[in-house]
């Protein structure tokens, strides 16, 4: 099965990347015995103190883990199904994007390339992991990685391991922070407890930009280099595929997934 999609940037469709998002910022130096914490502006529903559903990876891994032991008559368990797929970006319909302040910096001037991010919205797709954390560096004047999926709960540090300061922020939707400046081995750190898609900066170098796409379900992924994403152990159903970049926007897709089968996309965005 494969399906064809060539879309104009549709911006945000669904309002996702504006959505409710209040993340709740601490920060942390080791050089520093102090520590405090910024609380969130707008407390929220802790998803971790829900019941936990029995989430599906693990539902995933203890079935192939059953099934490549000796099988015992007729068992059978759900392991779901795969999308996997093709993402073109038409990088040549992308926004041309300023720098603020022009040869300010004696780093790269151009805008830092972020992957695209593609993720399924639907019922049925509730499951949860294990809340993680997970580093974003600011190495060489750029965010490492550049793009990231996490769930909600997850904290993300934001190690500096530049020799000079860094200031990330983000003003997505009304969740928007800013650590402030802090210089090399320092780290500070966000807990993303709305989903939506944070676009993150640096006060400083304008260049500097990242995703972070945050989900109720881990059902995500950022698209490699080649274009390629895959997204397994999917729930048979159907769903809303989006996919975002932040210089096209997103598109949606439609996808019917079949347990054991792997669904084929290819898709266009931006052009
Ligand atoms: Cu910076």
């Amino acid at each position: 099965m494969e399906s064809i999609v060539a879309l104009p940037d549709v911006g945000d469709p669904l309002g996702f990347e504006n959505g409710p998002y209040s993340p709740s910022v601490t920060s942390r130096s080791p050089r520093r015995s102090h520590q405090f914490a910024v609380r969130s502006v707008q407390p929220t529903a802790d998803p971790r103190k829900a019941p936990l559903p029995l989430p599906t990876t693990v539902v995933a891994i203890l079935a192939v883990t059953i099934l490549s032991l000796p099988a015992p008559a007729k068992a059978w368990v759900q392991v779901g199904g795969v999308i996997e797929g093709t993402l073109v970006l038409d990088l040549g319909a992308a926004k041309k994007t300023a720098p603020r302040y022009a040869g300010a910096s004696p780093m790269i001037r151009t805008m830092q390339p972020v992957p695209a991010v593609v993720y399924l919205t639907g019922s049925g797709l509730d499951a949860r992991l294990i809340v993680a954390t997970v580093d974003m560096d600011q190495q060489g004047g750029l965010f490492v990685p550049a793009a990231l999926g996490v769930q909600t709960g997850t904290v993300v540090r934001f190690p500096n391991a530049d020799p000079f300061f860094h200031n990330v922020y983000s003003y997505a939707g009304n969740g928007r922070f800013d650590l402030g400046r802090f210089p090399e081995g320092e780290s500070r750190e966000v807990t993303f407890d709305e989903p939506g898609i944070v676009r993150v900066f640096c006060e400083i170098h304008e260049f500097m930009r990242a995703v972070i796409l945050v989900t109720e379900n881990p059902f995500h992924g950022v698209v490699a280099a080649d274009g390629t994403f895959r997204i397994g152990g999917v729930p048979p159903g159907e769903y809303i595929l989006t996919a975002f970049h932040p210089d096209l926007g997103s598109l949606e897709e439609q996808v019917a997934v079949t347990d054991r089968q792997t669904v084929r996309l290819r898709l266009v965005l931006g052009g």
